[in-house]
């Protein structure tokens, strides 16, 4: 199914793509003016972004060309911008060839793309990190040299297909592996470091490659492909994305079921993520004109949980999904924090906490011509909140960060609380809250009804915080 060593000498020159902005059509696939492949999801703010590789070969070969990821977004998940390659393989100069499956986790205000790449070195695939300080980038290398390579101790057979994920407490996590061997390590906090052993996680019945981690509901969820012909596929030259649930990150895992049937290419490769309180699932196809195995093409469809958590097999479609753009901006849903009372843990007597509940529109994060909430000299745990005087029900709420590039910066972590009656408990089943600059970090979550809605916010080590807007969405 993959491909083989040869491109290392068909790959010496690699130049950038110009990062011109170029919007695409809603359809599946999404992208038809080049062939992109293995994609990852990730929001930010009110964006989703995709990060994906591109297939440069030549119709009628049956090899990868590999050399460029390149980077999506979309504000509705049905039109699609592309912002042309971001990274390429000469963004790391270890690497040769094979700019394989990739994917970008953020942390702490930093984006680390963790990527499929052929270093120079003994072995033939590696995880390389580069990292950059927006979605977009620019990207460097983080580390100089193969997070994970065919010397690490029991490394895969084939080290591809890296998928990162945070949990709760701040552990993060990368799994990866091809040829029928998922392996997973721990990451430090700084991201470009393993910790301890690498395991080989149990329970990924049938596991071929392209692992994908996410977390809902206090459960982890673990997609993957597999090739079987045990219900998967009639033909093991191709794959379907499995699935499975532990109730730890490192497992072990309960195989749950088929997320994605068969594709029209052979491999099959695909991320899930939450975006305007619905799931997607994005994953590739051949279905381009003139696509192929070897050019393959992005899609997205909406992606459905069971009452019980269980995931309900994708319908593939060639229209894609609805616009969804959210509420901000379009859908439905009443930004009621401007009838709020604000409070908060501490306001610097120069700023202004009217200024969360103001009904501004920021043009940017150090925007305070609608008055500016900061927090400054306080540091570690803050918090802002809204109280109405009759309960009110709430689905939604989004952060404009203040960073005035001083002493007030964007937040290391955030989380939405609200007052249950008897304590502050976060929001159940939270997007994320995010932490961009120079845009509305929505977070969605499962109805509530409260007089009180909290926004707890800590800061990175040294400085203070702040928002120009805080809204709070009526369900
Ligand atoms: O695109 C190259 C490889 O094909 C990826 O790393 C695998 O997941 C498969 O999609």
């Amino acid at each position: 199914m993959s491909g083989r060593k040869w491109l290392a000498a068909a790959c010496g020159l690699v130049t950038a793509v110009a990062a011109v902005a170029v919007p695409a059509h809603a359809a599946n696939p999404i992208v038809t003016n080049i062939y992109t492949a293995d994609p990852a999801p990730l929001v930010v703010g009110n964006t989703m972004y995709i990060y994906a590789g591109r297939d440069e070969a030549p119709t009628g070969t049956s090899n990868f060309v590999m050399r460029e990821w390149h980077v999506l977004s979309s504000t509705d998940a049905a039109n699609w911008t592309q912002h042309g390659a971001k990274a390429n393989i000469a963004t790391f100069g270890w690497a040769g060839a094979d700019a394989w499956a990739g994917e970008v986790e953020p942390r702490n205000g930093r984006y680390y793309w963790y990527t499929s790449i052929n270093g120079n070195g003994a072995g033939w695939m590696n995880i390389g990190v580069a990292v950059g300080d927006s979605p977009l980038g620019p990207f460097t290398d983080a580390k100089g040299g193969p997070l994970i390579s065919d010397s690490t101790a029991n490394s895969s057979g084939l080290n591809i297909d890296p998928t990162v994920f945070v949990d709760d407490d701040g552990q993060a996590y990368m799994y990866w592996g091809g040829y029928w061997a998922p392996r997973a390590v721990r990451l430090a906090s700084n991201m470009i470091d393993t910790v301890g052993s690498v395991i080989t996680p149990q329970g990924l019945t049938n596991y071929w490659e392209a692992p994908w981690m996410f977390k809902r509901n206090g459960v982890y969820y673990m997609m993957y492909a597999a090739n079987d012909t045990n219900g998967c596929v009639t033909d093991s030259a191709y794959a379907c994305q499995r699935y499975a649930t532990a109730t730890n990150p490192l497992g072990p895992w309960t195989h749950r079921g088929i997320v994605l049937g068969r594709v029209s290419s052979t491999t099959n490769h695909a991320g899930a993520v939450e975006f305007n309180g619905q799931w997607y699932l994005v994953y590739h196809n051949a279905n381009a004109p003139g696509g192929g195995n070897f050019r393959r093409s992005v899609a997205v469809d909406r992606m459905y949980f069971n009452a019980d958590g269980t995931i309900q097999q994708v319908t593939q479609t060639t229209t894609g999904p609805p616009a969804n753009p959210g509420t901000p901006g379009g859908g439905s849903g009443t930004n009621i924090a401007p009838s709020a009372t604000a409070s908060t843990s501490y306001v610097s007597p120069w700023e202004n906490l009217a200024a969360i509940n103001n009904g501004g529109t920021p043009a940017g994060s150090a925007d305070r011509s609608n008055l500016a909430y900061g927090n400054w000299p306080q540091q570690g745990t803050q918090w802002v909140e809204y109280t109405w005087p009759s309960a009110k029900s709430l689905n939604k709420a989004a952060a404009y960060w203040f960073d005035d590039d001083q002493g007030i910066d964007l937040p290391a972590s955030c989380q939405v609380q609200y007052w249950n009656g008897s304590a502050y408990v976060p929001v159940p089943n939270q997007s994320g809250c995010g932490v961009a600059g120079n845009t509305e970090n929505v977070t969605t979550f499962g109805t509530i009804s409260t007089t009180r809605l909290r926004l707890s916010i800590t800061s990175k080590s040294g400085l203070s915080t702040g928002l120009l807007e805080w809204k709070a969405f009526q369900s």
